[in-house]
């Protein structure tokens, strides 16, 4: 192992070569050690195994339908008020329509998280879903973090379980990763102190995959936490996936630092560094051995480093979306769109093979192998 610079990650390598797994403070010492190389072919190494040189996107939409939130979020940009005049709320009529005004040929996934609206009626809830299914049959709607969820239940005193069996009978196919935000109670009593608890958030989840319905998760990284913080984060999920298996992906989410008041209490204006990002992608692929995907989110850490992070354990780079308005709220300058000619094309260039997905994670075409000869 002429390439291994850190001895201590040694025994780690042997481990990810048997294909064990690593204890809380082995993933500690993926974070912490200065040999990025050796994280990145562990990394590497870890997917390879689980999907080879496959790449997974998905043709796809992202919809807020409202931006009005009572939540109050530190980290968000996103939120308005009732009555400000940013603030957005379709009915679900509206929904329907901006979804025609968008919809392309081929899109499979409509991605829908949104504030907690202090107004609407649970029955607005599973009524949208019902219309979209009913006028788009072949969309697949991922919708309601387990945020939203919650917050569905507490309007329609109806325990999550139900909310999710009722949501599920309407048409919704899977449930997005949102809300997750760091489970530990120090962070999250100063970012997110309204928003579901963590407990909570990962009994939804389970809830959801006793129902069959396959969720994500994500943790939002980049602004209080410590590393032990983070790698918390991703134990907790990996014991919740022991349990249930229901998790498609793991999403870590950069924290966009403009236009929120963490950011502008925390003096803080940087974006995250490029070399956190894919540390952090890395170590959660390794440490994350029972989640199928990690998936590097274009919007929040542009297209250039998500092309990068594919030799850094990821193995899907989410859709093409359309567009796009909490990561933007909060200064993400990615664009709001990517073509699937360009998504494509990303994965060749970066000498992998692009696979077309669905929500459900069905392979619906293979896009032939790059062509080594190409300059792009
Ligand atoms: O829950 C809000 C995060 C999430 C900021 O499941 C921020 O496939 C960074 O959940 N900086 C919503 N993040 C987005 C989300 C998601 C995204 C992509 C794919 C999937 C999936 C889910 O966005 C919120 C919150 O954690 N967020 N504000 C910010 N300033």
């Amino acid at each position: 192992m002429k390439w291994l610079r850190d001895p201590l990650l040694a025994p780690i390598v042997e481990k990810v070569e048997a294909g064990e797994r690593l204890s809380f403070d082995e993933g500690m010492r993926l974070y912490h050690t200065r040999d990025l190389n050796a994280l990145m072919r562990l990394a590497n190494r870890t997917k390879e195994r689980l999907h080879g040189d496959k790449v997974f996107f998905v043709h796809s939409m992202r919809l807020e339908f409202t931006n009005i939130c009572y939540v109050g979020c530190t980290f968000c940009a996103f939120a308005a008020r009732k009555g400000e005049e940013r603030a957005w709320d379709y009915s679900p009529e509206e929904v329907v329509e901006q979804v025609r005004r968008r919809y392309l040929p081929g899109i499979t996934e409509l991605h829908m998280s949104s504030g907690h609206h202090p107004n609407h009626k649970w029955a607005y809830y599973p009524e949208m879903v019902r219309r979209l299914r009913g006028t788009f049959p072949d969309l697949q709607v991922k919708a309601f973090t387990a945020a939203e969820i919650e917050h569905l239940a507490k309007i329609s005193k109806m325990p999550t379980l139900e909310v999710l069996r009722e949501l599920q009978a309407a048409g919704l196919a899977a449930m997005p990763g949102g809300g997750a935000e760091i489970f530990a109670d120090r962070v999250r009593r100063q970012v997110a102190k309204n928003k579901v608890k963590a407990e909570k958030w990962l009994q939804i989840h389970r809830e959801a995959h006793s129902l069959g319905m396959r969720t994500n998760a994500t943790m939002l990284y980049g602004h209080i936490e410590t590393l032990e913080e983070r790698l918390d984060h991703m134990h907790r999920l990996r014991g919740l996936q022991d349990e249930t298996g229901g998790f498609h992906a793991f999403i870590p989410l950069a924290f966009q630092p403009l236009g929120n008041t963490l950011a502008q209490n925390l003096g803080k204006t940087e974006f995250t560094t490029g070399l956190d990002d894919l540390r952090n992608l890395a170590v959660a692929r390794v440490y994350l051995d029972n989640f199928p995907h990690i998936k590097g989110y274009w919007v929040m850490i542009g297209s250039e480093l998500t092309q990068v992070s594919l030799d850094w354990g990821v193995s899907d780079i989410d859709g093409t979306i359309q567009e796009e308005h909490i990561a933007h709220a909060a200064g993400a300058t990615s664009p709001m769109a990517l073509s699937q000619a360009g998504m494509v094309k990303m994965i060749q260039q970066a000498g992998r093979l692009p696979v077309l997905r669905d929500a459900y994670y069905n392979e619906l075409e293979v896009f032939p192998r790059p062509n080594a000869e190409a300059a792009d």
